[in-house]
């Protein structure tokens, strides 16, 4: 149930957008109820600081980090690399208070990134765990058609319970994406896909500090559902970096004067999505298609990642702080409660709360005046939903959500805290303007 089925349910008058504490409550049995007080206040989960990491490629170049997520383990047989992906359904977090059973591999989605050289040949086993048959498609790659894994196409489906095997030579280097193949619509839509990275046997442009991988995503959830609809054309309400909304979402936790490599990788169903980064400007490096020359790069604070695509950025951060990275459509950085709710700005709803208090005690119409404070409200939510949007920070609440994170740069990233905020500085914080200082500057507020 969503917001707007869930009002029209609730027999709210007039469009008025209303949760009352005493409408939820009829709504859900008593244990239902005690569980969406548990869940009320947006749990913000703790991350461990990341060590270094090690060098995964000739040339110095870092092993990837993919943030909530993992790498899938090698092990090399007779110089082959060999990994094997177990499909399945699984139960996912996508942000403490919300979960529900979805499709990954490996017990993640999107599942484990691969991780490899170029030239160097891996031999990928896939065991299929799910209800229907599944391929994997490894986008991106140039190998031999029949390794390519569209289903009918260029392979058989791998039935329910089979093990079938990918075997080919990585010949050029890049980021990469894989997913299933087969009942794309459904298996996409349930997260079936993960991050390929192919690094160059010598490395093209300047050499990183911090490699980052990030897998954007778009999930219809319903509140209180607990799997995804993979029919949904529109209407996504769950939008996820590696799998997670905010603040789910681990930060990324990178050093002034660092150059900073993030890979980001879309398999939405049907958005794009255009990623924001504040307080740096960064270049576009390369595609799943190759490497941008850099000649032909060129600043920007944007970058749309296509369905189907990937795109890398790098940067070197130069203002320490505690800066936002987000999906700059604003409907992806909310949550389920926040999608479809009547228009309420500036509608005068005393008549309706007079009469309706007069039933339901403690309504309260909600909106008039923008939605701005919905999130931090901390009223009862349904079992098994997020906030409208966001979480507590250093000086009030976030009221951002879903496809959000935060870039943590920091002097001494080594010694700094994933979960700490940044301290300003003295006099850097914006504040209030006292009537001497708008009277030196000449503003007169009468
Ligand atoms: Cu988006």
């Amino acid at each position: 149930m969503d917001r707007r089925s869930f009002l029209r349910w609730s027999g709210a008058a007039a469009g008025a957008a209303v949760l009352t504490r005493a409408a939820q409550v009829s709504a859900q049995d008593a244990h239902a109820h005690a569980e969406a007080s548990a869940t009320a206040a947006a749990a913000v989960p703790t991350f461990e600081r990341r060590p270094a990491s090690r060098v995964a490629a000739p040339g110095g170049q870092p092993a990837v980090i993919t943030p909530n997520g993992v790498s899938l383990p090698w092990t090399i047989r007779d110089g082959v690399k060999v990994g094997h992906l177990v499909a399945h359904e699984l139960d996912h977090e996508f942000a403490p208070g919300m979960r529900a059973r979805v499709w990954g591999y490996n017990g993640h989605t999107p599942g484990p990134t691969l991780e490899a050289v170029e030239g160097e040949r891996i031999r990928v086993y896939v065991t299929n765990r799910l209800p229907e048959p599944t391929t994997v498609h490894w986008h991106g790659l140039i190998l031999p058609n029949g390794m390519d894994g569209v289903s009918g196409l260029n392979q058989r489906p791998i039935p329910p319970g089979e093990t079938w095997v990918y075997e080919f030579d990585l010949r050029h280097p890049g980021t990469f994406m894989y997913h299933s193949h087969y009942d794309e619509m459904t298996q996409i839509a349930l997260g079936m896909a993960g991050m390929f990275i192919v690094h160059p046997r010598r490395p093209v442009g300047p050499r990183v500090d911090r490699d980052f991988v990030l897998m954007t995503h778009e999930w219809k959830l319903e509140v209180g559902a607990r799997r995804p609809d993979p029919n949904a054309m529109n209407d996504f309400n769950v939008l996820t970096f590696n799998g997670k909304s905010y603040p789910g979402t681990e930060p990324l936790l990178v050093g002034v004067g660092e150059r900073v490599r993030i890979r980001l990788g879309n398999l939405s169903p049907m958005d794009h999505h255009p990623i924001h980064l504040h307080g740096l400007n960064f270049v576009m490096t390369a595609t799943d298609g190759g490497y941008v020359s850099q000649s032909a790069q060129y600043p920007e604070t944007t970058v749309i990642v296509p369905v189907g695509s990937t795109r890398v950025i790098e940067f070197t951060p130069t203002e320490p702080g505690d800066w936002a990275m987000h999906c700059h459509m604003t409907h992806h950085v909310m949550t389920q409660m926040g999608h479809g709710l009547p228009p309420m700005v500036g509608v005068d709803t005393s008549t309706v709360d007079r009469r309706m208090s007069r039933v339901v005690p403690e309504y309260m119409s909600m909106g008039q005046t923008g939605m701005g404070g919905m999130g931090e409200m901390e009223m009862d939510i349904p079992p098994n939903s997020l906030p409208m949007r966001g979480a507590r920070g250093p000086f009030s609440y976030i009221d951002m959500g879903g496809m959000f994170t935060v870039l943590k740069v920091r002097e001494r990233p080594e010694s700094a805290d994933p979960n700490g905020w940044f301290e300003h500085p003295a006099g850097s914080v914006a504040g209030p303007a006292d009537a001497a200082r708008l009277r030196a500057d000449g503003i007169d507020l009468e």
